[in-house]
């Protein structure tokens, strides 16, 4: 269980000054030129004994990926993107960093720029957080007036730039690829990869592309040491976590927690228990909606990790956004409209995922109505397959796996939709 004094995100929840003022008074911005006084090497060598893995839902180690970039300059300038794009379904934690503690971010961004040889950074911000938008830029704007960036940043003789960009409501701009193309003025259709972007990334440059949580935890992790944050959570899956949790519990809130927390503990902690007991949970997805759902009693042992949920759940921690369902939900119809949100979020760049989106999303609406014959779940679920691994990038496999995880959990509930209706007994479900 993590200890109030080893939170980084003491402001998350909005309660103190959220300006350069109170940020400092809660120890952001302090000794960071003695940070970057040590070095690329040994601030790279700190972040890989973290163990910190990426935090937008892939889990890349962080540290791994800074020590892709190119040591030397080869004449291109290398950059930092940050990913604040933020949109998948569930998942609202980086939205919480930005609006109430936007000045650890940036010192993250400086740090992490720094160690990648990047004298510019670009955040790459939802469109609709505009509130958090604003936040951000007035901490910008406190920040450069303060000499914290800009010339000689911190007085560390390191010259940093720092850009906010808004994104204009694609989802897909979230993927590492569809955002730098987005940023350089195109149309956000992911690219193939490789090359990564540390190869060729921001106008063929070197390029890291991180999460918000990812570069917000640095300062502290330098602070405190590698080790520090590595002794949270479980070995591979270290560190310090935000989860959003959302549906069916008393009270849903985004908190920070050590890695590997039960579900259970986390839930009745922090959010008061399950609606209506746990004898009433049906269903949840732990790691926002590009992860298969989990039976719900499945779920009350289940430690809170990439490793575990992945391992011995089959599904995954994704960005820590925990949706939970109770018996009162129709898992069918709320598994069609995930397949809603994706085919409209394809690119229609490749074909399984253009047209496959859409056949899956009739499908599962026809699921819903019980309109559907039998052999078509396992038709569905072919379909799924087709599109798994078949796609340039990850949308493919987010749409297909949610599908995956009801047929695999929930097909006797599927098949009495079915029959029920091809005997009368129960009226229609009509998909919104
Ligand atoms: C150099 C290699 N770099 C991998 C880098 C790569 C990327 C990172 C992860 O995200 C996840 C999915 C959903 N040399 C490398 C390398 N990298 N191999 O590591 O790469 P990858 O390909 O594993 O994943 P990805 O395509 O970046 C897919 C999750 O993202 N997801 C959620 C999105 C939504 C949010 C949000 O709203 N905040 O993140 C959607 O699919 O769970 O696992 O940087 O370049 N050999
Ligand atoms: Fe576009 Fe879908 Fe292909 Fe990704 S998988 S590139 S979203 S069509």
């Amino acid at each position: 269980m993590l200890k109030d004094q080893d939170r980084i995100f003491t402001n998350i929840y909005g309660m103190y000054d959220r300006s350069l003022k109170g940020a400092q008074a809660r120890g952001h911005w302090d000794g960071t030129k003695d940070i970057i006084g040590k070095g690329r090497d040994w601030i790279v060598t700190e972040m890989k004994a973290s163990g910190l893995r990426g935090r937008g839902g892939a889990g890349f180690p962080t540290g791994l990926k800074w020590s892709f970039m190119p040591k030397e300059s080869d004449g291109r300038p290398a950059y930092l993107v940050v990913n604040a794009d933020e949109s998948e379904p569930g998942t609202c934690k980086d939205r919480e960093i930005m609006r109430h503690d936007p000045h650890t971010l940036i010192e993250g961004c400086l740090i992490a720029s720094f160690a990648m040889n990047a004298h510019a950074c670009y955040i790459y911000i939802r469109g609709e957080y505009i509130r958090e938008r604003e936040a951000l830029q007035a901490a910008i704007d406190e920040a450069y007036d303060a000499g914290l960036v800009g010339k000689n940043a911190c007085g560390s003789g390191w010259d940093f730039d720092i850009y906010l960009h808004h994104g204009a409501g694609a989802y897909i701009c979230g993927e590492e690829t569809a955002l730098l193309e987005s940023l350089e003025g195109r149309k956000g259709m992911p690219r193939m990869k490789p090359p990564f972007p540390a190869g060729a990334g921001l106008y063929g440059c070197p390029t890291t592309v991180n999460n918000v949580e990812s570069i917000a935890v640095v300062p502290t992790i330098l602070r405190r040491g590698g080790a520090w944050f590595a002794g949270f959570g479980r070995p591979n899956n270290a560190g310090t976590k935000l989860f959003a949790i959302s549906g069916h519990v008393n009270n849903p809130c985004v908190v920070e927690e050590a890695m590997s927390i039960s579900f259970e503990e986390l839930i009745e902690k922090h959010c008061g228990g399950i609606r209506g007991g746990w004898d009433n949970l049906l269903a949840v997805i732990p790691g926002g909606s590009s992860v298969p759902l989990v039976r719900g009693e499945k779920m009350r042992d289940a430690i809170m990790d990439f490793d575990y949920l992945r391992n011995d759940l089959g599904s995954g921690l994704g960005t820590a956004a925990v949706i939970v369902m109770d018996k009162s939900t129709d898992i069918i119809k709320a598994i069609w409209r995930l397949s809603a949100f994706y085919k409209h979020e394809s690119c229609g760049q490749c074909t399984p995922c253009r047209e496959g989106t859409g056949w899956m999303m009739r499908v599962m609406d026809r699921l819903v109505k019980g309109e559907a014959e039998l052999e078509e779940i396992d038709m569905l679920w072919d379909v799924t397959k087709q599109v798994e691994g078949h796609t340039i990038c990850a949308l493919g496999d987010a749409a297909a796996w949610p599908i995956q995880g009801l047929i695999r959990n929930f097909r006797d509930v599927i098949e009495d939709r079915v029959r029920s209706q091809k005997t009368g007994r129960v009226s229609a479900v009509a998909a919104e």
